[in-house]
């Protein structure tokens, strides 16, 4: 007998049929209200990076046995509730990775010289009346990282290449050349790009907000491909507005998919769908592990990539 199996986030095809072949899915919401006596042989529940996994559903879930996570983050799963359930929950690091730090220097690059602006301007037929104004720099630029786990170190590497001046903030001081500052205040006043890597969750919750914004002042950029939590949009909007800040692209947003609608009338932020790891090669490999992960559960074997222990870290881990 296929084991049971609640889905509550939309997934891709790719792996939403490999679940329907091999397990016997039931689709439900966050909430499980829907489930009704379903609900008592579920034993793994599908959720992705955005997905809320609360005490509540999990209460719902009497055989539950797994959690498994399409997505590095998962700030939305109530992991020690699960703990003290004993139910072990997983993830996708690792595979995701480079893209995520790809996407972080095409949005960086892409708001610094204001393609997707400039890509108007020319199909609106703006050119015959002049030149597109000037932009700004990024090679050689000062790069701040705040958080620099996977994502952030690999954003780390690429920028190297640009001959980019990198500093990070974190909990903690990390074994690199790169300069640490323990507060995000004094990194924003040192540094041109601020881009957002860190986890999501109430430790970094509007960690960026309008006094940070303002120590980044009205030469400064910031990326977020972290959580659209760590960002306090409203005070993002507002800088952009009044041009205390240059400018500004996220690829995550604290409501998804609804967007501050101050930011939607702006020309100098670039808004992205959450898009940073959707790339064919990373998705067919993120349903790869997540698939692991379920087999190696029920077939009694070591989880391929449990959640690290240690869930009040706030900005390293992704
Ligand atoms: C995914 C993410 O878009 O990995 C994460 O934490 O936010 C993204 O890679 C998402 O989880 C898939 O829906």
């Amino acid at each position: 007998m296929k084991p049971n199996v609640l889905k509550i986030a939309r997934l891709p095809d790719l792996l939403s049929e490999r679940l329907y072949a091999d397990y016997r899915v039931l689709e439900g919401s966050e909430s499980g209200a829907e489930l009704g006596a379903a609900a008592a042989d579920v034993r793994a529940l599908v959720a992705n990076g955005e997905s809320r996994v609360s005490r509540e559903l999990l209460d719902r879930l009497p055989a539950l046995e797994i959690i498994v996570v399409f997505g590095v983050g998962y700030d939305g799963v109530d992991v020690r509730a699960a703990e003290a359930r004993g139910i072990p929950v997983t993830h996708t690091p690792d595979v995701l990775t480079d893209d995520v730090a790809d996407f972080a220097m095409t949005l960086l690059l892409g708001i610094a010289r204001r393609v997707a602006v400039a890509d108007r301007f020319v199909r609106e037929g703006a050119w015959a009346g002049g030149p597109f104004p000037f932009t700004r720099k990024v090679s050689g630029a000062r790069l701040g990282i705040v958080g620099l786990g996977r994502i952030g170190s690999a954003i780390a590497r690429r920028a190297t290449a640009f001959d980019m001046l990198i500093a990070y903030c974190g909990r903690r001081p990390r074994p690199v050349d790169y300069r640490y500052f323990a507060s995000v205040h004094e990194l924003a006043a040192q540094v041109d790009f601020l881009v957002v890597s860190a986890n999501g969750g109430a430790d970094t919750r509007h960690l960026i907000d309008a006094s940070v914004l303002d120590a980044l002042g009205p030469e400064g950029i910031l990326v977020n491909v972290g959580r659209g939590s760590v960002v306090d949009e409203a005070a993002l909007a507002g800088a952009l507005a009044e041009r205390r800040l240059l400018g500004a692209a996220l690829d995550v947003f604290e409501d998804e998919p609804r967007v501050h609608p101050r930011l939607l009338e702006l020309d100098n932020v670039l808004l992205t769908p959450h898009m940073a790891s959707a790339t064919w090669a990373t998705r067919r490999a993120m349903a790869d592990l997540l698939m692991a992960n379920l087999r190696a559960h029920f077939a009694g074997q070591p989880l391929p990539s449990p959640v690290p222990g240690d869930h009040r870290e706030p900005t390293s881990s992704a």
